[in-house]
């Protein structure tokens, strides 16, 4: 091991669930006998049913089918509920901070969240929910949100959460993608001061939806809107009603838990689907290892429900646990860049998760508003959604975790519903900007995308792809197995492909390099560049639309835009603004371009294919080196799109 990495101290190793050898042991006997080895996890749960069969999964193209604990059944919310009541009915199993540091934050505890469920589920009952049905949750980052999800999961409904920043259209399309019953949303979203008209959002979605799909409406903020008394439901007055228990329904462990969208290389965000009992006790196990958590202990992960993050990391895998999981409503910087750390203090958080878009963030306000508070409860600190580069991860270890706290950068993806690659706090020496070792369970490999051989040797580059399956792995896209089979099994026969390239060192660490397909992230959210291709040409003085990523100093990549405009159209700042003003709205806030560069003509091919490899250059600032250009039916478009570069960084 090189003298970069961090060992975890004697002190933090001596309380942690598990140490070097213990990971050590476990890893090669999870890889040995994954039957043996998941059989013992899978009692993590309470089952209705207990499973005989554990591991049932094919990678083979054409026939991929990925089954976990298949004959036994269970109900998720029980499992994150009821069974706790018991033992911990008045600890906090939600602790809700408000946007507005002002307000009151409140405590949910494991009887108040059953009470909550089981109200919110038997609404949903009465308004026609039943099993297998599918619901859409669009709702500001309150409890709700996770009692929503939880009364779903109790009477066996697919919940589907989109994330509140979505525009409309986004929204009907999703509602109509899955065919969904219900909406449940908010009147409006407060967030960093700001308030987002969720309801009438949702309002404008439904003009575009089947007239039968209903709308339950959680008042937040109490201000008026619009109401259609046949469709809308209200969840204040109809949960006062409600019954204080409902019954749960009992699943099998491949009943679909929850399905959520998500952006790919190609066309529309694809309904990712997640089942039931492999998904839980994968989020459980990785919740309680990877952030070391114990009882007593208060844990924060600020990502949105909207997000797996959230799924896995806000709901599911801390309350199946029994945790104090933390909901925050609000942004890093308001009131002020000092909140994260001032909620930290407020709750006594010992676990802090969060992305490196913040932390790049905060980073730029100054120490000052971290040194203000007392951090000293913290244990862990942890990072997801992008590479974290060494200078951001320096930071939030000298001036968050002080030193004292390991830092656990956890790769994963909607797609594998929890962590693959990441440290164990007691465990693993840290070196910052890798992700290190693969979670018990996970055989990753580094293929040659040419070949498409595994290379062998310890120290190389290559594409990340996963030998074989692990409990949370998505099963299916929703209403397209075959755009599932071709989307991660096609390219690298026999393995799953995460669309990631990465490097591993002579350590065996892994450093993820970043998407190697035409997928964007920004500020750790994945963005299509085709969605945002295909909202640009959808405006009508747009004729043709290429969009890349390009490196961005907090966000990680920003969107950059060439836009050809239709015959007769002019540029100008207006239509500059006008553009981004149309994105925001066809698809939301996140994915509004950074740069937009005129382009009279783009680079193509003879066979009319846009040359992305070269549009990427340029929106890097790097084109000294732009490759074989032979291949362009009109070399002089590179010239002038080179000349007129948005980015001089
Ligand atoms: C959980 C989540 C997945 C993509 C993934 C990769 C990037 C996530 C990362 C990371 C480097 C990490 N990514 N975590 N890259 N280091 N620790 O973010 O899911 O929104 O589906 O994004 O995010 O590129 O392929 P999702």
């Amino acid at each position: 091991m090189n003298d970069q990495a961090f060992t975890p101290s004697a002190d933090f190793t001596r309380d942690a669930h598990i140490d070097i050898a213990t990971y050590d042991r476990m890893y090669k006997a999870s890889i040995a006998d994954p039957e043996a080895f998941w059989g013992e996890q899978g009692k993590r749960l309470d089952w209705m049913q207990p499973y005989t069969t554990v591991k049932d999964t094919n990678f083979t193209l054409g026939e991929v089918s990925i089954k976990w604990f298949a004959d036994g059944t269970l109900n998720a919310s029980v499992n994150c509920i009821d069974r706790h009541l018991k033992t911990r009915g008045n600890q906090a199993a939600l602790i809700f901070e408000p946007d507005d540091p002002g307000a009151q934050a409140q405590s949910i505890t494991y009887r108040d969240l059953h009470r909550r469920v089981c109200r919110m589920a038997n609404v949903l009952r009465d308004m026609g929910v039943g099993k297998g049905d599918r619901v859409i949750i669009y709702l500001p980052m309150i409890p709700e949100a996770a009692y929503a999800m939880l009364a779903c999961a109790r009477i066996g409904a697919i919940h589907s959460v989109v994330f509140a920043g979505f525009s409309p259209d986004a929204l009907g399309a999703r509602i109509n993608g899955c065919d969904a019953k219900v909406v449940i949303t908010a009147d409006y979203a407060p967030r960093g001061g700001r308030k987002t008209p969720l309801k009438s959002n949702t309002d404008t979605a439904l003009l575009h939806c089947k007239d039968t799909v209903k709308c339950l409406m959680v008042r937040r903020t109490g201000d008026q809107v619009t109401w259609i008394p046949e469709r809308d439901y209200d969840y204040n007055e109809l949960t006062l009603e409600a019954d204080d228990y409902c019954k749960p329904e009992e699943m099998n462990a491949e009943d679909p838990l929850f399905i959520l969208y998500t952006s790919g290389s190609t066309g529309q965000p694809k309904g990712v689907v997640h089942t039931t009992g492999g998904y839980l006790v994968y989020t459980a196990m990785t919740h309680e290892l990877v952030f070391d958590y114990h009882d007593g202990d208060t844990y924060w992960c600020s990502a949105d429900v909207g997000w797996v993050t959230g799924h896995s990391y806000i709901v599911y895998g801390p309350l199946a646990n029994g945790a104090t999981s933390l909901m925050f409503e609000g942004v890093p910087t308001y009131p002020d860049p000092g909140r994260f750390w001032a909620v930290c203090e407020k709750h006594k958080v010992t676990q802090f998760y969060t992305a490196p878009t913040a932390i790049r963030a905060l980073m730029g306000q100054g120490p000052e508003w971290v040194d203000k508070y007392d951090l000293s409860t913290l244990r862990v600190l942890g990072t997801v959604g992008e590479p974290i580069n060494p200078e951001a991860w320096n930071w939030y270890n000298d001036h968050v975790g002080k030193g004292r706290c390991p830092i656990v950068d956890t790769w994963w993806q909607t797609e594998t519903g929890g962590h693959l690659l990441t440290p164990l706090p007691g465990a693993t020496p840290l070196k910052p900007g890798s992700a290190t070792l693969p979670f018990f369970g996970v055989e990753p490999v580094v293929l040659d995308p040419h070949s498409g051989q595994e290379i062998e040797e310890t120290k190389c580059e290559g594409v990340l792809c996963i030998k074989d399956s692990w409990p949370a792995q998505m099963r299916t896209v929703w209403g397209d197995h075959e755009r599932f089979e071709k989307t991660y099994f096609s390219d690298y026969k026999g393995y799953y492909f995460s669309g990631d390239g990465c490097r591993r060192d002579e350590d065996g660490y892994y450093w993820i390099t970043g998407r190697v397909d035409d997928v964007i992230n920004v500020s750790g959210h994945r963005m299509g560049t085709a969605e945002v291709e295909s909202a640009l040409v959808a405006h009508q003085k747009v004729a043709e639309a290429a969009v890349v990523g390009y490196p961005h100093p907090i966000k990680g990549q920003g969107i950059y835009a060439y836009v050809t405009l239709m015959h007769g159209e002019e540029p100008s700042d207006d239509l500059r603004k006008e553009l981004e003003r149309w994105v925001r709205s066809e698809i939301g806030p996140i994915a509004k371009p950074d740069l937009i560069q005129w382009a009279p003509g783009l680079p193509k091919t003879r066979s009319g294919k846009i040359m992305r490899r070269i549009l990427r250059k340029i929106a890097e600032n790097d084109f000294g080196s732009l490759g074989d250009t032979s291949t362009l039916a009109d070399p002089a478009v590179v010239d002038e799109l080179i000349e007129n570069r948005m980015n001089r960084d």
